[in-house]
């Protein structure tokens, strides 16, 4: 899956079965209009391509990686100690533990290597396409002021729920 630009995101899966989860980071990163692409490669399975995949990505021009893993969910930080492009870690919850082993697996790096974790599921596919934009926009007008035009229609909808609450 790549847009039709090129890409500046990358997002890679450990397994198609994590795709379900990172659909909220794709939705994300469309609306802000940022060009991806999204790959399954596994740390345990394909560990030779997963190395290559980050020890080329700053030169294909890509500028985040964006890594979902569940169980010992190593893959962030393999990607992470193969490039100096920040990576930020979506542990996923498709083990018997709910994500809990992947979220310890991706956060606990030893210093010297960072992965910037998100939230277990969903929430944290979310967050890390917004964190990913929040990059981009260092060295992007446009998607700063997306940013601050998104945070102020957050903002307008919770308010909006009060005439709704009748306390
Ligand atoms: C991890 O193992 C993947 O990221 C996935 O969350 C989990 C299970 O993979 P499958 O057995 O469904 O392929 O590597």
């Amino acid at each position: 899956m790549t847009t039709a630009k090129k890409p500046l995101v990358g997002v890679l899966m450990g397994s198609d079965s994590d795709l379900p989860v990172m659909e909220g980071a794709f939705e994300v990163l469309r609306k802000f209009g940022v060009p991806f692409e999204a790959a399954i490669l596994s740390a345990h399975r394909t560990p030779e391509q997963a190395a290559q995949y980050a020890a080329t990505a700053a030169e294909r021009g890509l500028q985040v990686i964006i890594a979902a893993a569940g169980w010992a969910a190593h893959l962030a930080g393999v990607l992470a100690s193969k490039t100096i492009l920040p990576v930020i870690g979506v542990p996923v919850d498709s083990s018997p533990l709910h994500g809990m082993d992947a979220l310890l697996s991706t956060v606990q790096m030893p210093p010297g290597i960072p992965v910037a974790t998100m939230a277990i599921g969903q929430g944290g596919a979310r967050n890390a396409a917004l964190f990913a934009v929040q990059i981009l926009a260092l060295c992007h007008d446009d998607l700063t002021k997306a940013l601050k035009r998104y945070r102020a229609d957050m903002a307008a909808e919770v308010l909006a729920k009060n005439a709704k609450v009748d306390a």
